[in-house]
Protein backbone atom coordinates (compact mmCIF):
# COMPACT_ATOMS: atom_id res chain seq x y z
CA UNK A 1 0.00 0.00 0.00
CA UNK A 2 1.69 3.60 -1.05
CA UNK A 3 0.42 6.42 0.42
CA UNK A 4 2.29 8.48 -2.74
CA UNK A 5 3.34 5.65 -4.77
CA UNK A 6 4.59 7.95 -7.64
CA UNK A 7 7.17 9.17 -5.14
CA UNK A 8 7.92 6.54 -3.12
CA UNK A 9 8.79 3.91 -6.56
CA UNK A 10 10.51 6.75 -7.96
CA UNK A 11 12.92 5.63 -10.79
CA UNK A 12 16.87 6.34 -8.99
CA UNK A 13 17.78 8.96 -11.83
CA UNK A 14 14.33 10.97 -11.17
CA UNK A 15 15.03 10.94 -7.58
CA UNK A 16 18.68 12.07 -7.81
CA UNK A 17 17.59 14.76 -9.69
CA UNK A 18 14.72 15.68 -7.54
CA UNK A 19 17.65 15.27 -4.89
CA UNK A 20 19.71 17.56 -6.11
CA UNK A 21 16.78 20.69 -6.93
CA UNK A 22 16.09 20.25 -3.09
CA UNK A 23 20.09 20.37 -2.11
CA UNK A 24 20.72 23.29 -4.18
CA UNK A 25 17.84 25.24 -2.73
CA UNK A 26 18.80 23.92 0.83
CA UNK A 27 22.64 24.91 0.41
CA UNK A 28 21.51 28.76 -0.27
CA UNK A 29 18.98 28.80 2.57
CA UNK A 30 22.07 27.66 4.55
CA UNK A 31 24.04 30.36 3.39
CA UNK A 32 21.87 32.80 4.80
CA UNK A 33 22.17 31.67 8.38
CA UNK A 34 24.90 33.20 10.99
CA UNK A 35 26.16 29.59 11.22
CA UNK A 36 26.58 28.27 7.87
CA UNK A 37 28.09 31.54 6.84
CA UNK A 38 30.86 31.52 8.46
CA UNK A 39 31.52 27.63 8.38
CA UNK A 40 30.81 28.14 4.47
CA UNK A 41 33.10 31.39 3.96
CA UNK A 42 36.24 29.46 6.43
CA UNK A 43 36.07 26.65 4.27
CA UNK A 44 36.43 28.52 1.05
CA UNK A 45 32.29 26.86 0.20
CA UNK A 46 30.68 28.93 -2.81
CA UNK A 47 27.60 26.42 -2.63
CA UNK A 48 26.67 28.04 -5.88
CA UNK A 49 29.59 25.56 -7.21
CA UNK A 50 27.69 22.34 -6.24
CA UNK A 51 25.97 21.81 -9.12
CA UNK A 52 26.44 17.71 -8.53
CA UNK A 53 25.18 15.63 -5.61
CA UNK A 54 29.09 14.17 -5.89
CA UNK A 55 29.77 17.59 -4.55
CA UNK A 56 28.47 17.09 -1.42
CA UNK A 57 31.19 15.22 -0.19
CA UNK A 58 33.15 18.35 -0.26
CA UNK A 59 31.52 20.20 2.01
CA UNK A 60 32.16 20.47 6.05
CA UNK A 61 30.77 17.89 8.17
CA UNK A 62 27.84 19.52 10.73
CA UNK A 63 27.94 18.09 14.50
CA UNK A 64 25.91 18.06 17.54
CA UNK A 65 28.67 20.20 19.02
CA UNK A 66 27.96 22.83 16.14
CA UNK A 67 24.19 22.34 17.28
CA UNK A 68 24.91 23.99 20.41
CA UNK A 69 27.49 26.06 19.48
CA UNK A 70 24.51 27.98 17.43
CA UNK A 71 21.92 27.67 20.35
CA UNK A 72 19.24 29.25 19.69
CA UNK A 73 18.87 30.16 16.40
CA UNK A 74 22.26 30.09 15.37
CA UNK A 75 21.02 27.51 11.97
CA UNK A 76 17.57 29.16 11.37
CA UNK A 77 17.20 30.19 7.89
CA UNK A 78 13.64 31.80 8.13
CA UNK A 79 11.91 34.95 9.68
CA UNK A 80 11.22 34.63 13.66
CA UNK A 81 7.11 34.62 12.34
CA UNK A 82 7.65 31.97 9.98
CA UNK A 83 8.39 29.38 13.05
CA UNK A 84 5.83 28.13 14.31
CA UNK A 85 7.38 25.07 16.63
CA UNK A 86 10.08 23.77 18.04
CA UNK A 87 11.00 20.76 19.29
CA UNK A 88 14.57 19.99 21.81
CA UNK A 89 16.47 16.62 22.37
CA UNK A 90 16.69 15.64 25.86
CA UNK A 91 20.60 16.52 26.45
CA UNK A 92 22.50 14.76 29.06
CA UNK A 93 25.60 16.85 29.25
CA UNK A 94 25.29 20.61 27.97
CA UNK A 95 22.51 22.73 26.45
CA UNK A 96 20.02 21.19 24.84
CA UNK A 97 19.59 21.10 20.89
CA UNK A 98 16.54 22.86 19.35
CA UNK A 99 14.98 22.35 15.88
CA UNK A 100 12.52 25.19 14.11
CA UNK A 101 10.02 24.22 12.10
CA UNK A 102 7.78 26.20 9.56
CA UNK A 103 3.75 25.08 9.11
CA UNK A 104 5.29 23.54 6.03
CA UNK A 105 8.00 22.24 7.55
CA UNK A 106 5.29 20.84 10.18
CA UNK A 107 2.69 19.47 7.08
CA UNK A 108 5.68 18.02 5.37
CA UNK A 109 6.82 15.87 8.54
CA UNK A 110 3.17 14.76 8.95
CA UNK A 111 3.11 13.67 5.30
CA UNK A 112 5.98 11.60 5.66
CA UNK A 113 4.79 9.72 8.89
CA UNK A 114 1.90 9.15 7.20
CA UNK A 115 3.27 7.69 4.30
CA UNK A 116 5.81 5.45 6.70
CA UNK A 117 2.54 3.78 8.61
CA UNK A 118 1.01 3.20 5.49
CA UNK A 119 4.10 1.30 4.19
CA UNK A 120 3.70 -0.91 7.28
CA UNK A 121 -0.47 -1.50 6.19
CA UNK A 122 -1.39 0.98 9.17
CA UNK A 123 -5.35 2.88 7.14
CA UNK A 124 -7.91 4.88 8.44
CA UNK A 125 -9.45 2.05 9.98
CA UNK A 126 -6.68 1.82 12.74
CA UNK A 127 -6.99 2.76 16.70
CA UNK A 128 -3.45 4.56 16.90
CA UNK A 129 -2.60 4.59 20.83
CA UNK A 130 0.90 6.64 20.68
CA UNK A 131 2.98 5.54 23.94
CA UNK A 132 5.72 8.27 23.19
CA UNK A 133 6.29 11.06 25.31
CA UNK A 134 4.72 14.38 23.84
CA UNK A 135 6.12 17.85 24.64
CA UNK A 136 9.99 18.73 23.66
CA UNK A 137 10.85 14.83 22.46
CA UNK A 138 10.24 14.76 19.07
CA UNK A 139 8.35 10.93 18.93
CA UNK A 140 4.50 11.74 20.41
CA UNK A 141 3.72 14.25 18.28
CA UNK A 142 5.74 13.67 15.17
CA UNK A 143 3.97 10.18 14.88
CA UNK A 144 0.67 11.95 16.43
CA UNK A 145 -0.06 14.45 13.22
CA UNK A 146 0.93 11.56 11.06
CA UNK A 147 -1.06 9.36 12.39
CA UNK A 148 -3.95 12.01 11.96
CA UNK A 149 -3.10 12.92 8.43
CA UNK A 150 -3.77 8.82 7.67
CA UNK A 151 -7.08 9.62 9.25
CA UNK A 152 -6.04 6.98 11.94
CA UNK A 153 -8.29 7.22 15.46
CA UNK A 154 -5.28 8.56 17.55
CA UNK A 155 -5.14 8.27 21.48
CA UNK A 156 -2.33 10.23 22.97
CA UNK A 157 -1.84 8.54 25.77
CA UNK A 158 1.85 9.75 25.78
CA UNK A 159 4.12 7.71 28.30
CA UNK A 160 3.79 5.68 31.76
CA UNK A 161 0.51 4.90 33.43
CA UNK A 162 0.50 1.34 32.32
CA UNK A 163 -3.09 0.89 34.38
CA UNK A 164 -4.19 3.20 31.90
CA UNK A 165 -2.90 2.61 28.51
CA UNK A 166 -3.98 -0.89 28.86
CA UNK A 167 -7.30 -0.01 29.50
CA UNK A 168 -7.66 2.75 26.60
CA UNK A 169 -6.94 -0.40 24.70
CA UNK A 170 -9.04 -2.78 25.67
CA UNK A 171 -12.21 -0.04 25.78
CA UNK A 172 -10.94 1.99 21.84
CA UNK A 173 -9.93 -1.50 20.65
CA UNK A 174 -6.15 -0.27 20.18
CA UNK A 175 -4.66 -1.78 16.89
CA UNK A 176 -1.41 -0.52 16.14
CA UNK A 177 0.73 1.25 18.92
CA UNK A 178 4.19 3.45 19.27
CA UNK A 179 6.35 2.75 21.92
CA UNK A 180 10.15 1.96 23.04
CA UNK A 181 11.07 -1.00 23.04
CA UNK A 182 11.91 -1.00 26.50
CA UNK A 183 8.68 0.22 27.40
CA UNK A 184 6.86 -2.21 25.60
CA UNK A 185 8.45 -5.22 27.61
CA UNK A 186 7.53 -3.94 30.87
CA UNK A 187 3.97 -2.82 29.47
CA UNK A 188 3.94 -6.96 28.40
CA UNK A 189 4.64 -7.63 32.22
CA UNK A 190 1.94 -5.66 33.79
CA UNK A 191 -0.37 -6.85 31.83
CA UNK A 192 0.21 -10.10 31.98
CA UNK A 193 0.08 -9.72 36.04
CA UNK A 194 -3.21 -8.02 35.46
CA UNK A 195 -4.30 -11.61 34.31
CA UNK A 196 -4.61 -10.90 30.55
CA UNK A 197 -2.71 -12.70 28.18
CA UNK A 198 -1.54 -9.37 26.09
CA UNK A 199 -2.39 -11.01 22.31
CA UNK A 200 -5.78 -11.12 23.84
CA UNK A 201 -5.58 -7.55 23.49
CA UNK A 202 -5.85 -7.84 19.55
CA UNK A 203 -2.83 -5.32 19.11
CA UNK A 204 -1.79 -6.00 16.03
CA UNK A 205 1.21 -3.66 15.10
CA UNK A 206 4.00 -2.14 16.84
CA UNK A 207 6.45 0.82 15.82
CA UNK A 208 9.51 0.49 17.72
CA UNK A 209 12.11 3.30 18.36
CA UNK A 210 14.01 6.12 19.90
CA UNK A 211 16.17 3.69 21.35
CA UNK A 212 19.08 1.52 20.40
CA UNK A 213 17.64 -2.94 20.26
CA UNK A 214 18.49 -5.68 19.02
CA UNK A 215 17.04 -8.59 16.63
CA UNK A 216 16.27 -10.54 19.41
CA UNK A 217 14.62 -7.74 20.91
CA UNK A 218 12.01 -7.61 18.56
CA UNK A 219 11.07 -11.20 17.90
CA UNK A 220 10.19 -10.72 21.83
CA UNK A 221 8.02 -8.37 21.67
CA UNK A 222 6.66 -10.09 18.82
CA UNK A 223 5.70 -13.37 20.21
CA UNK A 224 4.65 -11.52 24.11
CA UNK A 225 2.09 -9.47 22.34
CA UNK A 226 1.40 -11.62 19.49
CA UNK A 227 1.95 -8.56 16.68
CA UNK A 228 3.81 -7.42 14.09
CA UNK A 229 6.62 -5.00 14.87
CA UNK A 230 8.29 -2.62 12.77
CA UNK A 231 11.57 -0.81 13.12
CA UNK A 232 11.00 3.59 13.27
CA UNK A 233 14.14 4.86 13.06
CA UNK A 234 14.95 9.14 13.75
CA UNK A 235 16.49 11.55 15.45
CA UNK A 236 15.53 15.41 16.67
CA UNK A 237 18.08 17.39 14.16
CA UNK A 238 16.43 15.59 11.11
CA UNK A 239 12.88 16.40 12.20
CA UNK A 240 12.14 13.20 14.52
CA UNK A 241 10.94 9.69 14.35
CA UNK A 242 10.49 9.06 10.19
CA UNK A 243 13.66 9.27 9.04
CA UNK A 244 13.31 5.62 8.16
CA UNK A 245 11.19 3.04 8.82
CA UNK A 246 10.49 -0.43 8.16
CA UNK A 247 7.63 -1.83 5.24
CA UNK A 248 5.55 -4.54 5.48
CA UNK A 249 8.53 -6.63 5.02
CA UNK A 250 10.21 -5.76 8.06
CA UNK A 251 13.77 -6.34 6.48
CA UNK A 252 15.71 -2.93 7.08
CA UNK A 253 14.78 0.27 6.83
CA UNK A 254 13.48 2.58 3.90
CA UNK A 255 15.48 5.89 3.99
CA UNK A 256 13.29 8.36 2.55
CA UNK A 257 15.75 9.77 0.24
CA UNK A 258 13.83 12.60 -1.52
CA UNK A 259 14.00 14.21 2.22
CA UNK A 260 16.97 13.30 3.44
CA UNK A 261 20.68 12.68 1.51
CA UNK A 262 22.42 9.70 3.62
CA UNK A 263 26.43 9.16 3.06
CA UNK A 264 27.78 6.42 5.20
CA UNK A 265 31.83 7.66 6.65
CA UNK A 266 34.08 6.09 8.34
CA UNK A 267 33.36 7.77 11.75
CA UNK A 268 37.71 7.92 12.32
CA UNK A 269 39.08 9.70 8.83
CA UNK A 270 35.45 10.95 7.30
CA UNK A 271 35.90 9.12 4.30
CA UNK A 272 32.76 8.32 2.27
CA UNK A 273 32.11 4.19 2.23
CA UNK A 274 30.41 2.84 -0.50
CA UNK A 275 26.81 1.04 -0.22
CA UNK A 276 26.98 -2.37 1.41
CA UNK A 277 29.98 -1.10 4.09
CA UNK A 278 29.38 -0.18 7.79
CA UNK A 279 29.88 3.08 9.13
CA UNK A 280 28.05 6.28 10.97
CA UNK A 281 25.28 7.73 8.66
CA UNK A 282 25.64 11.16 7.58
CA UNK A 283 22.40 13.05 6.67
CA UNK A 284 21.81 16.07 4.93
CA UNK A 285 17.80 17.45 5.50
CA UNK A 286 17.14 18.66 2.14
CA UNK A 287 13.00 19.57 2.74
CA UNK A 288 12.95 22.00 6.04
CA UNK A 289 12.76 25.69 5.59
CA UNK A 290 13.46 26.78 8.95
CA UNK A 291 16.90 24.84 9.51
CA UNK A 292 18.68 23.13 6.61
CA UNK A 293 21.07 20.88 8.34
CA UNK A 294 23.96 19.79 6.15
CA UNK A 295 25.64 16.77 6.25
CA UNK A 296 24.96 15.58 9.76
CA UNK A 297 27.04 13.11 11.77
CA UNK A 298 24.49 11.13 13.50
CA UNK A 299 26.99 8.95 15.44
CA UNK A 300 24.84 5.81 14.21
CA UNK A 301 26.62 3.09 13.06
CA UNK A 302 24.66 1.24 10.26
CA UNK A 303 24.99 -0.08 6.37
CA UNK A 304 23.00 0.74 3.71
CA UNK A 305 21.28 -2.43 2.03
CA UNK A 306 21.48 -2.00 -1.75
CA UNK A 307 19.36 -5.06 -2.61
CA UNK A 308 15.74 -3.59 -4.21
CA UNK A 309 12.88 -4.37 -1.68
CA UNK A 310 10.28 -6.69 -2.92
CA UNK A 311 7.89 -4.15 -1.88
CA UNK A 312 8.55 -2.18 -4.82
CA UNK A 313 9.94 0.98 -2.92
CA UNK A 314 13.15 2.65 -4.78
CA UNK A 315 14.26 4.33 -1.11
CA UNK A 316 17.51 2.42 0.07
CA UNK A 317 17.38 0.43 2.98
CA UNK A 318 19.58 0.76 5.86
CA UNK A 319 19.98 -1.76 8.34
CA UNK A 320 19.13 -2.10 12.14
CA UNK A 321 21.04 0.50 14.33
CA UNK A 322 24.79 -1.17 15.60
CA UNK A 323 25.42 1.23 18.48
CA UNK A 324 26.76 4.45 18.45
CA UNK A 325 30.33 5.43 17.69
CA UNK A 326 30.13 7.18 20.95
CA UNK A 327 28.41 4.80 23.25
CA UNK A 328 30.66 2.04 22.32
CA UNK A 329 31.78 0.84 26.00
CA UNK A 330 35.67 -0.08 25.70
CA UNK A 331 35.91 -3.20 28.99
CA UNK A 332 39.60 -4.22 29.20
CA UNK A 333 40.64 -2.60 25.55
CA UNK A 334 37.77 -4.73 24.06
CA UNK A 335 35.56 -2.24 22.54
CA UNK A 336 32.02 -3.83 22.97
CA UNK A 337 28.35 -2.30 22.01
CA UNK A 338 25.70 -2.75 24.55
CA UNK A 339 23.62 -4.41 21.57
CA UNK A 340 26.16 -7.15 21.36
CA UNK A 341 25.59 -7.76 25.37
CA UNK A 342 21.76 -7.53 24.80
CA UNK A 343 21.92 -10.24 21.65
CA UNK A 344 23.32 -12.49 24.27
CA UNK A 345 21.11 -11.98 26.84
CA UNK A 346 18.23 -12.45 24.53
CA UNK A 347 19.52 -15.87 23.07
CA UNK A 348 18.79 -17.13 26.77
CA UNK A 349 15.37 -18.22 26.97
CA UNK A 350 15.30 -17.49 30.91
CA UNK A 351 16.07 -14.31 31.05
CA UNK A 352 12.78 -11.83 30.75
CA UNK A 353 12.88 -7.97 30.10
CA UNK A 354 15.13 -5.67 31.79
CA UNK A 355 18.67 -5.65 32.41
CA UNK A 356 21.47 -3.30 32.96
CA UNK A 357 24.87 -3.05 32.17
CA UNK A 358 27.39 -1.11 35.48
CA UNK A 359 31.08 -0.82 34.90
CA UNK A 360 33.56 0.14 36.99
CA UNK A 361 37.79 -0.27 37.74
CA UNK A 362 39.19 -1.90 40.87
CA UNK A 363 42.99 -1.89 40.98
CA UNK A 364 43.09 -0.22 37.51
CA UNK A 365 41.56 -3.10 36.06
CA UNK A 366 37.66 -2.93 34.27
CA UNK A 367 34.99 -4.94 35.65
CA UNK A 368 31.84 -5.43 33.66
CA UNK A 369 28.55 -6.37 36.11
CA UNK A 370 25.81 -7.34 34.14
CA UNK A 371 22.55 -7.64 35.99
CA UNK A 372 19.68 -9.60 34.22
CA UNK A 373 16.05 -9.57 35.54
CA UNK A 374 14.60 -13.46 35.12
CA UNK A 375 11.48 -14.87 34.25
CA UNK A 376 9.57 -15.77 37.85
CA UNK A 377 9.22 -19.70 37.49
CA UNK A 378 13.12 -19.78 37.67
CA UNK A 379 13.01 -18.67 41.13
CA UNK A 380 11.02 -21.53 41.92
CA UNK A 381 13.57 -24.21 40.50
CA UNK A 382 16.30 -25.00 43.26
CA UNK A 383 19.64 -22.92 43.66
CA UNK A 384 21.54 -25.48 41.50
CA UNK A 385 19.86 -24.66 38.16
CA UNK A 386 20.04 -21.00 39.35
CA UNK A 387 23.70 -21.37 39.97
CA UNK A 388 24.19 -23.03 36.22
CA UNK A 389 22.16 -20.61 34.41
CA UNK A 390 24.20 -17.94 35.80
CA UNK A 391 27.36 -19.80 34.52
CA UNK A 392 26.26 -20.08 31.39
CA UNK A 393 25.46 -16.54 30.76
CA UNK A 394 29.28 -15.47 31.94
CA UNK A 395 30.15 -18.23 29.58
CA UNK A 396 28.68 -16.55 26.56
CA UNK A 397 28.93 -13.07 27.56
CA UNK A 398 32.98 -13.92 28.64
CA UNK A 399 32.89 -15.15 24.75
CA UNK A 400 32.08 -11.68 23.79
CA UNK A 401 33.89 -9.04 25.79
CA UNK A 402 36.91 -11.65 26.51
CA UNK A 403 36.80 -10.39 30.40
CA UNK A 404 35.17 -12.10 33.26
CA UNK A 405 31.68 -10.39 33.93
CA UNK A 406 29.71 -10.46 36.99
CA UNK A 407 26.45 -11.79 36.30
CA UNK A 408 23.75 -11.01 38.94
CA UNK A 409 20.44 -13.06 38.90
CA UNK A 410 17.28 -10.74 39.54
CA UNK A 411 13.88 -11.85 40.19
CA UNK A 412 11.18 -9.32 37.56
CA UNK A 413 10.73 -6.22 38.41
CA UNK A 414 14.07 -5.66 40.39
CA UNK A 415 15.12 -3.32 38.10
CA UNK A 416 13.47 0.27 37.89
CA UNK A 417 10.91 -0.17 34.85
CA UNK A 418 11.55 1.87 31.50
CA UNK A 419 8.53 4.14 30.60
CA UNK A 420 10.75 6.17 28.15
CA UNK A 421 14.24 5.32 26.83
CA UNK A 422 15.85 2.77 28.69
CA UNK A 423 18.88 3.56 30.79
CA UNK A 424 21.31 0.21 30.24
CA UNK A 425 24.53 1.65 30.68
CA UNK A 426 25.91 2.92 34.21
CA UNK A 427 29.59 3.47 33.61
CA UNK A 428 31.08 4.35 37.02
CA UNK A 429 34.72 4.13 35.60
CA UNK A 430 36.96 7.47 36.16
CA UNK A 431 38.07 8.63 32.57
O1 LIG B 1 14.52 9.36 19.42
C1 LIG B 1 13.34 10.26 17.51
C2 LIG B 1 12.46 9.05 17.47
C3 LIG B 1 11.29 9.02 18.19
C4 LIG B 1 12.79 7.96 16.68
C5 LIG B 1 10.46 7.92 18.15
C6 LIG B 1 11.97 6.85 16.60
C7 LIG B 1 10.81 6.83 17.35
P1 LIG B 1 16.36 11.74 19.62
O2 LIG B 1 15.81 11.83 21.00
O3 LIG B 1 17.03 12.92 19.03
O4 LIG B 1 15.20 11.39 18.60
O5 LIG B 1 17.34 10.49 19.59
C8 LIG B 1 17.93 10.09 18.39
O6 LIG B 1 18.09 7.77 19.14
O7 LIG B 1 20.50 9.12 16.86
C9 LIG B 1 19.70 6.92 17.64
O8 LIG B 1 20.94 6.84 18.33
C10 LIG B 1 18.57 6.56 18.59
N1 LIG B 1 17.49 5.87 17.86
C11 LIG B 1 16.35 6.40 17.38
N2 LIG B 1 15.61 5.44 16.75
C12 LIG B 1 16.33 4.29 16.82
C13 LIG B 1 16.15 2.94 16.35
C14 LIG B 1 14.38 10.26 18.61
N3 LIG B 1 15.07 2.56 15.70
C15 LIG B 1 18.84 8.88 18.60
N4 LIG B 1 17.13 2.04 16.61
C16 LIG B 1 19.38 8.37 17.28
C17 LIG B 1 18.25 2.41 17.28
C18 LIG B 1 17.54 4.57 17.52
N5 LIG B 1 18.48 3.64 17.73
Amino acid sequence: MFWNEQLETIERKALEKLQLEKLRKALAAAATTPFYKKVFADNGVDVSRITTLDHLRDLPLTTKHDLRLSYPDGMVAVPRTEIVRLHASSGTTGKSTVIFYTAKDLADWADLIARSMMATGTTRNDVFQNMMGYGLFTGGLGLHYGAERLGCLVIPSSTGNSLKQIELMKDFGTTVVHITPSYAMHLADVVSENGINPPDLGIKKAYLGAEPYSEGVKKKIEGQWGLDAYNSYGLSEMNGPGVAFECEYKNGMHLWEDYYIMEIINPDTGERLPDGEEGELVLTHINREAMPIIRYRTRDLTRIIPEKCACGRTHRRIERIKGRTDDMLIVGGVNVFPSQIETVLMNVPEVGNNYQIVLDRHNNLDRIHVRVELYNKMFEGDIKALDALRKKVVERLKALITVNPKVELLEPGSLPPSMGKAVRVIDKREI
